[in-house]
């Protein structure tokens, strides 16, 4: 029996007929573009639209794949030259294809000179970034750069050497400024709101604190467009990884596993060449917040709501919570009855259809998404995914029953792993310890839990945290989910929703 061989180049000649390969000859790719945080997202979106336009219009856009935190990419993608497995996902249904668009990669964990060598670099015409919502260093509250943050704080007295992906593209530009002076579009595909004002707004701090004129040569010649991404792409396990060796019979420790459904709305705003993603997918448009929000609020919201609930209800995956009888009417009910109606009209989008398929998608049981895996960084999810929703309703008088109780959700998924609280499960979030000292000094009185956590400002702005509905709800929904019957907050609420239903229709 001959050795398992592991992909790359050599390999693509050889591959199985059931996996597909690039359509283009990529000893001739050269690269354009950079990426910062090459996780199963960016392999699952931005790089096979790429390989998409490759395969159908080639050009100058190979991409550079560069991490500056872990997991590192030399032993993995690296040694498959930039190569890896997508497979796409349905219930039994499985599709295969290798994807050759990342050219090369980089590994910058250790000091920020290889990032910098790349991003400054007169070939690369345009950064995409994925380094999840707290790489941006923004307070979520506000979106402006937190200044008391360490990595931010070490930049300041640092600029060569940063630490932070705001620090790292200030440098950048800085010294592509002091070099050969060529345009830069940085092009965020995360799940923040605004994500391109919000980039824009980081590195326009540093730089003006840089000062020396830097802040007026970004503002001429860097563009910060923002942009809507989607797919479901969950972490990668080794299971999967064996899936791919027991299947198609070659190793690939690179795989990305993501669902059928793909999407991307990319803000016009471009300092100078760029991809034509459009013909492959994409869409371009002036102005991305209408499809930003539905996304964020009704698939983004659904997740977080299923997986924290799903947590307290001790269930594993996307698929199992939303399987669960009462979280599926809670989570239908809430988007139909409560956060539609804060979503602005979308181009050629029908948002009740919408809800309908985003909540197909979470259905597939191919998408092993776990539900800590999406609780994982709350604190900076339920700004644009509950809160927003919430503040817009209650601008307009009308009811949250439902809306809520998520946001309880997220503090009972982080009080319940607080020592205090018996550290029920592993957390990995920002304000963990904020919560977890916040529960130690208040113990078990919901009321309190909830008026000192409404307090964190950088997460909960001041009007809505006084708003005596919001608070009331909240506190109603954390009580029973700290209780034996976590579920009794869903049930209540549901009546509660009921009641103001038939309040509504007798008017
Ligand atoms: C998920 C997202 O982990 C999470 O926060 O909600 O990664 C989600 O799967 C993507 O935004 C889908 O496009």
């Amino acid at each position: 029996m001959s050795a398992i061989e592991t992909l790359g180049p050599d390999l693509l000649d050889r591959l199985p007929a059931s996996v597909a390969k690039p359509a283009y000859d990529r000893a001739r790719l050269g690269a354009g573009m950079a990426h910062l945080g090459v996780g199963a997202f960016h392999r699952c979106h931005q790089a096979e639209y790429t390989d998409d336009l490759l395969s159908r219009d080639f050009g100058r856009w190979g991409i550079v794949g560069i991490n500056i935190r872990p997991p590192h990419l030399a032993d993995t993608l690296g040694r498959q030259g930039g190569l890896y497995t997508r497979l796409i996902r349905e219930n039994d249904r499985v599709e295969a294809r290798v994807i050759g668009s990342i050219v090369r990669v980089v590994d910058s964990q250790a000091s920020a000179a290889p990032a910098l060598e790349v991003l400054a670099s007169q070939d690369i015409e345009l950064v995409t970034l994925t380094v999840t919502e707290k790489g941006y260093c923004h307070i979520p509250s506000t979106g402006e750069l937190d200044l008391a943050h360490p990595d931010i704080v070490h930049d300041l007295a640092h600029p060569e050497t940063p630490r932070s992906v705001p620090g790292m593209l200030t440098r950048a530009l800085d010294l592509r400024r002091a070099t050969h002076g060529r345009p830069l579009t940085l092009l965020s595909c995360d799940n923040i709101p605004a994500n391109g004002v919000i980039l824009g707004n980081v590195v326009r701090t540093l730089a003006e604190r840089r000062g020396a004129g830097l802040v007026d040569w970004i503002a001429a010649n860097a563009t910060f467009p923002s942009a809507m991404v989607d797919r479901i792409a969950p972490a990668v396990t080794q299971a999967d990884i064996d899936s791919v060796e027991q299947r198609y019979g070659y190793r690939d420790g690179a795989v990305a596993i993501g669902e059928p459904f793909r999407q991307w709305v990319i803000e016009k705003k471009f300092a100078g060449r760029m991809p034509r993603w459009d013909l492959v997918g994409a869409t371009l448009v002036d102005d991305v917040t209408p499809f930003e929000h539905l996304k964020m609020r009704v698939l983004n919201g659904a997740q977080t709501t299923l997986a924290t609930l799903g947590v307290l209800a001790g269930l594993e995956h996307t698929f199992d919570a939303i399987a669960d009888p009462l979280l599926s009417v809670f989570v239908r009910r809430m988007l139909v009855e409560e956060t539609l109606a804060t979503l602005e009209p979308v181009p050629g989008m029908d948002p009740s259809a919408y809800v309908e398929q985003s909540l197909g998608r979470l259905r597939n049981t191919a998408i092993r998404h776990r539900n800590h895996q999406i609780a994982t960084d709350g604190s900076q999810k339920i700004v644009q995914r509950l809160l927003n929703p919430i503040r817009d309703r209650l601008a307009k008088g009308r009811d949250i029953a439902l809306l809520p109780v998520p946001v309880a959700g997220w503090m009972a998924y982080l009080i319940l792993a607080s020592a205090r609280f018996g550290s029920r499960w592993p957390v990995s979030d920002p304000y963990a310890a904020k919560v977890a000292a916040i529960a130690d000094a208040t113990g078990n009185d919901a009321q309190a839990l909830v008026s000192a956590i409404l307090g964190i400002e950088t997460i909960f702005d001041p009007g809505l945290a006084a708003n005596g509905t919001f608070r009331r709800t909240v506190t109603s929904a954390l009580e029973a989910l700290l209780s034996n019957d976590p579920m009794a907050a869903v049930r209540r609420s549901l009546e509660q929703n009921e009641t103001e239903r038939l309040k509504r229709s007798k008017q």
